[in-house]
Formats: structure tokens, sequence, C-alpha cells
């Protein structure tokens, strides 16, 4: 009987040391790897993301920062990744200081000319996601963004 104890007690300690051993901690709080997408274009002609494929690992903390160099504004909406994916935070800024951080759900970001935000997150979901694209509307072809080439695929391994 003592003996069963005492072996139960040496199974419950294995555990909680093996379970503490492979905790991996805060993962939010880890040193951010910096990823740039740009958001390109001209009005009339063509608008696209560059690149147009991003790959992400899960359990690492990116600071995914969206570059709009147009004259244009746009969206970037993947709906597949923002389920895949835990935010940390947005961070906006103006003239190389920090003027807001966002906390919560984020489902998609609009960035305007000539401006630049950052998308902090950790990814949480493996997959290949295609669907991300602009739906802003060209003031001249009439078409959206999507249609003139506004289209990216997000890898999450
Ligand atoms: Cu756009």
């Amino acid at each position: 009987m003592y003996k069963a104890t005492l072996l139960g007690l040496s199974a419950i300690f294995l555990l909680f040391t093996f379970h503490n051993s492979f905790a991996k901690g805060d993962l939010s709080r880890q040193k951010a790897i910096e990823v740039e997408i740009n958001l390109k274009g001209k009005t009339g002609k063509v608008h696209f993301y560059e690149p147009s494929t991003l790959k992400f690992e899960t359990g690492k903390l990116y600071k995914l920062k969206l570059i709009n160099l147009s004259d244009s504004k746009h969206y970037f909406t993947s709906e597949k990744f923002s389920n895949s994916i835990f935010t940390r935070k947005i961070q906006i800024n103006k003239n190389n200081e920090k003027i807001a951080e966002v906390k919560g759900i984020i489902k998609e970001i609009e960035v305007f000319p000539n401006n630049i935000v950052e998308w902090w997150f950790v990814p949480i979901k493996t997959g290949e996601f295609k669907d991300l694209f602009c739906k802003i509307e060209d003031k001249k072809t009439r078409q959206t963004h999507k249609q003139m080439g506004m289209r990216g695929t997000i890898i999450i391994e």
C-alpha cells in the first residue's frame, strides 16, 4: 500500500516536472520578427502587394509592417488569416513616433497613402490562405483593386 502511494506520488511529480519543462511561457512577449509588405500601385493603372506571398510560423511573434507607398488607400483583408492568429496589438506611428496601439481581435486593416501600420501577432493555426485582397474601388477604372491585381497568399507553417 505504502509502495503504491509512493509510486503514485512519483508519477505525479514526474508529470509535473515534464509539463513545466515544456511550457513556452508568454508567446506574445518574444522578440518580434519584422516582416514588411508594400501596398503599391497607381490609380487607373494597377494595384498590388509586394511581396504577394507572406510566410509565417506558428508560435512566433511577428511585427508585420503594412507600408502604403501609393497614391491610394488600401485594405489588407484575409479572413482566414485573421482567424488563424492571436493579435497582440496594432501599432500606429506618425513621423517615426508611436501615436496609438489598438488591442483586440482584428479582421482587416486599411492604410492611407504614405503611412505605415504595424500588426503584431502570433500565428496559432497552419494553412495556406489565398483570400488576401483589397476591396477599394479604383476611381478611374471603377474596378476593385482586387480585380486589378491586388491579391495575395498567406502561408502559416
Ligand atoms: Cu488597394
